[in-house]
């Protein structure tokens, strides 16, 4: 598989400032340990809009997602070529909203193909604008790819203006929906809100957790997730490093205690990347200023890593 990597200094669409700088700490993890990682690749810069930060945000119930859809539009165009070229995007971003851009391009370079989901992460970014509880449009990811506003647990009342611009995000990359509930995978999802609850147990979405990931053994679980996923023609796999314990670090906005090891995070990567269906890796939300010694990118940026060589050599 060609691999082309892709950067999206996000920022925006988180609630604490700063993951934007994520990219360039995972790069000065990597000097630190010595690796030659980034010299193999020559990236794709994907414009941002984290100059819309000094606008004011408009749209309590989905901040800046004036600013949210001029990004989520470059990642869709950006994914869709290279999806389109047959490349296999490696995705480094700052928040987590860009995931769904990412979903979008993916689609729309292929239609046709069923499209499952593995979406490991201490949250189920399952929000929309009409349920969430901090506006923060990194919440939001996978609910723009579903067909569902999840009004049964309205929270909220959106502005006209918002709504306009969320219709508009949802259709993205053409057709809508993008994703079915009964494709996506959670792994480690171990924060959610009742909305968010609603709809899994509504569509019975799958979630494996930390404690499941411990007693039955990495391996057991990638291969059960991939075969949740056994009638997906394309696979896409998002990593929040936030499904990785709280101790581990806490540069990332939104640590969250009971999550899965550095060794877990890698075997799991580096098992569920082997299967050829994967089309897409992406990995995002580190925030080095939050950090006090790079750790949480040094312990993602071995992911990165590992996750690569494992994709390079299972080929
Ligand atoms: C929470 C936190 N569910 C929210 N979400 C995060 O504000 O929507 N997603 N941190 O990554
Ligand atoms: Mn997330
Ligand atoms: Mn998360
Ligand atoms: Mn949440």
């Amino acid at each position: 598989r060609k691999i082309k990597l892709v950067e999206v200094r996000s920022e925006i669409a988180a609630g604490t400032r700063g993951a934007s700088l994520g990219i360039d700490a995972l790069k000065i993890a990597s000097l630190d340990k010595k690796s030659n990682f980034f010299t193999k690749f020559t990236p794709i810069n994907v414009p941002d809009a984290n100059s819309f930060l000094w606008k004011g945000n408009k749209h309590p119930h989905a901040k800046y997602i004036d600013g949210v859809y001029q990004v989520l539009k470059n990642v869709h165009s950006t994914i869709e070529t290279l999806r389109l070229n047959k490349k296999f995007p490696i995705v480094l971003a700052g928040d987590h909203s860009t995931a769904a851009g990412t979903i979008m391009g993916i689609k729309s370079a292929n239609p046709d193909k069923r499209l499952g989901v593995i979406w490991i992460d201490a949250h189920a970014d399952l929000h929309t604008p009409y349920t969430t509880p901090s506006g923060n449009m990194h919440g939001m990811p996978l609910a723009m790819c579903i067909k569902t506003d999840n009004l049964e647990c309205q929270i909220n009342e959106p502005g006209e203006e918002t709504i306009q611009f969320w219709e508009k995000i949802k259709n993205i990359g053409g057709e809508f929906p993008k994703v079915s509930p009964e494709d996506i995978v959670f792994i480690s999802v171990r924060d959610t809100e009742e909305p968010e609850n609603h709809i899994i147990s509504k569509n019975g979405i799958k979630n494996f957790t930390t404690e499941e990931v411990r007693e039955k053994g990495v391996k057991e679980i990638a291969q059960q997730a991939l075969s949740t996923l056994k009638d997906c023609e394309q696979i896409y796999i998002s990593f929040d490093v936030d499904s990785m314990d709280s101790s581990i670090s806490v540069g990332t906005g939104t640590p969250v205690p009971n999550g899965l090891t550095v060794e877990e995070a890698i075997q799991l990567n580096t098992e569920l990347i082997k299967d050829k269906r994967v089309c897409c890796w992406e990995i995002v939300e580190v925030n080095p200023t939050l950090d006090t010694e790079n750790l949480m990118a040094e312990n993602a940026f071995e992911v990165l890593e590992a996750t690569t060589k494992s994709l390079v050599d299972n080929y």
